[in-house]
């Protein structure tokens, strides 16, 4: 399935008169403030964010998975999934990989069916929080941390062969997120787990090709639910730093105790110079993998005011590797994450509209009411008209949900696919 420009354009004729009218009501209230309208539009227009390719088919939980019709059953399908989240939204101009769930059979094919559509490949995501078939090893009690120094030889192989794999097809990182921890206090020692951690990931890094990236993701509980080895930023650093100048902390929203003030953190690494790489979700209690921004909306632009602000202040760190890392139990997931897409593109909208300048001066005063008004005038302004002008510049929709909807993408998909396809992944 893919959806044809004609489509497009004629989708957008009705809305655009609407549209028209609540842009120019907007920028001209936003220029008057002296904001560059033409200059956030286009920040938005280039924000890309990788779509991993294991959230396109229905996600589940440990007690069971309701499948949703017309899934993409192959990775060339899912590849064409998100080509369809790319041309409506223009944002989505990446697909992050899981290996092995999606490992291609044919580099070539799938390298020009992602050009065609416009999608570059993200970070390659390795995976040893799972047992494979035929595998010599297993993770049960853990992988690059294992106390068996034959699973953390299997276990480190295996992402020098994702490394193999994403070069092949352009990435330029590899993501690592380990589920090795303990279930029960007294079962590993804390710095053995540790020390063999570091020692599995240095081994990789010296597999991670000059112009790559490391990220070490976190995360504090789940599978493991008495310890995890790298539970949290500061521990990911350390393994980072033990690596060397490749290897970065990768912050991924739903990996935080409740309450956890991810804006801080994120704003230190920048200044460190060490956030990679940022994975998008929403949670009310854990990694709960809900709609970005479905749930806490005010607390994603905090955390786009520090990305905002280090990426203009601190040149110390690389660009960011962004990808929405969400499943969807009871949503179609291409609906999801059209919502996340624009949950995010807002986010940041709102704040590019924050008075850097103002915001600093009124620090400087100790001003606090000031500073809240600055960042809850930029948080309240509707700033849709600008994503959506932003879509329109590089040939979107007005209203992607709208438009999804109107052209039956999921009627489509069902009628190529049939219904009862599963996709690969959790
Ligand atoms: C983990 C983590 C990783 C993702 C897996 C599927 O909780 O967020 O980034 O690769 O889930
Ligand atoms: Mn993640
Ligand atoms: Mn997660």
């Amino acid at each position: 399935m893919k959806i044809q420009k004609e489509h497009i354009l004629d989708y957008n004729k009705s809305g655009l008169e609407n549209h028209n009218e609540n842009f120019d009501f907007l920028a001209n209230k936003l220029s008057k403030k002296g904001h560059n309208v033409q200059d956030i539009v286009s920040r938005l227009a280039d924000f890309q964010v990788a779509i991993p390719s294991w959230a396109l088919g229905a996600g589940g939980t440990r007690f069971g998975r309701f499948s949703f019709f017309g899934e993409p059953s192959s990775l060339e399908q899912k590849i064409e999934d998100v080509g369809v989240l790319h041309s409506l939204t223009q944002t989505a101009g990446a697909v992050s990989l899981h290996i092995p769930w999606d490992i291609p059979s044919d580099y070539n094919a799938i390298k020009e069916k992602a050009d065609a559509l416009n999608i570059k490949f993200d970070a390659v995501n390795s995976n040893t929080f799972q047992d494979q078939k035929d595998a010599a090893e297993t993770y049960k009690y853990g992988s690059l941390s294992n106390t068996s120094q034959a699973v953390r030889e299997q276990a480190i192989q295996h992402n020098l062969d994702v490394i193999k794999i994403g070069d092949k097809l352009g990435s330029k990182a590899l993501t690592v997120w380990l589920a090795d921890g303990s279930c029960f206090p007294g079962q590993n020692n804390f710095q053995t787990a540790f020390q063999n951690t570091q020692d599995s990931l240095i081994d990789i890094y010296k597999g991670i090709p000059e112009d790559w990236k490391l990220l070490i993701e976190y995360k504090p509980y789940e599978p493991n639910f008495y310890s995890t080895v790298i539970q949290d930023w500061g521990a990911s650093l350390m393994l980072a730093n033990g690596c060397g100048d490749k290897a970065f902390t990768l912050v991924d929203l739903g990996h935080h105790l409740p309450n956890s003030n991810i804006e801080q953190i994120v704003s230190i690494l920048q200044l460190k110079g060490k956030l990679g790489g940022f994975h998008f979700n929403d949670s009310k209690y854990g990694d709960d993998d809900l709609t970005v921004g479905s749930i806490k909306p005010y607390a994603l632009f905090l955390i786009f005011n520090e990305l905002v602000y280090g990426m203009a202040n601190n040149p110390q760190n690389p660009d960011l590797a962004w990808m929405i890392d969400a499943s969807h139990n009871v949503k179609d997931p291409l609906e999801d994450l059209i919502q996340s897409l624009e949950a995010i593109q807002e986010a940041y909208a709102k704040a590019l509209l924050i008075d850097q300048a103002a915001l600093k001066a009124a620090q400087l005063d100790n001003d606090v009411v000031k500073c809240q008004e600055i960042l809850q005038g930029a948080y309240r302004t509707d700033v849709r008209p600008l994503l959506e002008k932003a879509r329109l510049s590089r040939g979107g929709v007005i209203s992607p949900i709208d438009a999804y909807r109107s052209l039956d993408v999921r009627g489509q998909l069902i009628k190529e696919r049939g219904k009862n396809t599963v996709a690969t992944g959790l």
